[in-house]
């Protein structure tokens, strides 16, 4: 089998501090409805997203690597990064900015001089959280404005043909939050054949396309590591089963099955046997029914992180993401 070079653990504060034990292997930390923890070491890159846990305490996505990492920060952007990868966070800066497009292109813009100053040329996974994202702002979803700013930045800086694999969630405790990670490489971008790609969607989903792909397969050496993007029920590009949560998991578990399967054929190797599944709900009393949809369809024994989410869509109920990656390499020095 072989090893990845990186993986991820949602882990509760038990285990964080646990984990945290390996602090010099730790690409980055995000928190689900928490500030930073006093037991992280102040070099670790941390930032705390407006999404909660869907139910119980604090939840972290700890991203470590099979070698050491070393903290950088550049600007607003503050990461850590290994020869083959990094990771970095930046906060959303509204208060500082005239409009939303212009603070999401200026943290993008943030983004992209990081990647340039570390030597990275290429975001492989991009997780957006937004605060209040169905929100209107003068006559816009925030949503529709915040793809605007991220098409712009993109249009200037990315140095790839296609967007990466992304999610693109709404959550209502402190600023929005853009966080990535990055490799020399682009990773493989992969479609789902059941959908219109994102960044073609038509205009009546505003002024301009979110800029994602619906899965990437990453390799670095034998390991191939496979990101899908956030994936609801939408068929094509209309959202499907409005109204009914029973025939959203449905359509969003054929959805995943159909991107899997994509990323599988394209894939030159096997892809990871650990699966991660990160599932943004409407109401976190849908957790059970999706945690049963999710066992019956790819089997128990993976990890879940459960959170409350606004999908970008406000009809949609659910969306999940899933990343799958072997065990952690030994470590190499
Ligand atoms: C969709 O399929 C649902 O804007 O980065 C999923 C994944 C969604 C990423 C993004 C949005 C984004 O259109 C929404």
């Amino acid at each position: 089998m072989p090893d990845s070079p990186f993986v991820v653990h949602y882990a509760d504060a038990v285990e964080a501090r646990g984990l945290l034990n390996q602090a010099d292997t730790i690409l980055g930390v995000v928190g689900f409805g928490t500030a930073r923890p006093d037991f992280l070491p102040p070099s670790c890159p941390f930032i705390a997203s407006p999404l909660a846990p869907a139910a119980g305490g604090a939840m972290f996505e700890i991203w470590s690597a099979a070698a050491p990492c070393r903290p950088i920060t550049v600007g607003p952007v503050m990461g850590a990064c290994t020869d083959q990868l990094a990771f970095g966070a930046v906060t959303i800066d509204e208060a500082g900015s005239p409009s939303l497009e212009a603070a999401v292109e200026a943290a993008y813009l943030g983004i992209f001089d990081f990647l340039d100053a570390t030597g990275f040329a290429a975001p492989i996974r991009i997780w957006n959280y937004l605060t209040e994202i169905t929100e209107d702002d003068n006559g816009l979803e925030r949503y529709r404005h915040f793809n605007v700013g991220r098409h712009q930045a993109f249009t200037a800086r990315l140095r790839q043909p296609l967007p990466p694999a992304a999610s693109g969630v709404g959550g209502h405790q402190g600023a929005s939050v853009i966080y990535f990670l990055a490799a020399h490489e682009p990773a493989l971008a992969v479609e789902n054949p059941r959908q219109v790609s994102a960044y073609a969607y038509p205009p009546i989903y505003g002024p301009r396309s979110p800029s994602f792909s619906r899965a990437s397969v990453h390799a670095l050496g034998e390991a191939e590591t496979l990101f899908v993007s956030g994936t609801a029920s939408i068929v094509g590009h209309k959202t499907r089963h409005e109204g009914d949560l029973d025939g959203q998991i449905a359509e969003t578990i054929e959805n995943l099955r159909a991107v899997i399967g994509a990323g599988e054929r394209a894939a030159s190797g096997p892809l990871g046997d650990h699966w991660a599944f990160k599932v943004y709900l409407h109401d976190s009393l849908y957790r059970d029914t999706v945690d049963r949809a999710i066992d019956a369809a790819f089997g128990p024994g993976s990890q879940r992180l459960y959170l409350r989410g606004d999908m970008c869509r406000a009809e949609l109920l659910v969306e999940i993401e899933v990343f799958r990656h072997f065990e952690l390499g030994a470590r190499r020095s």
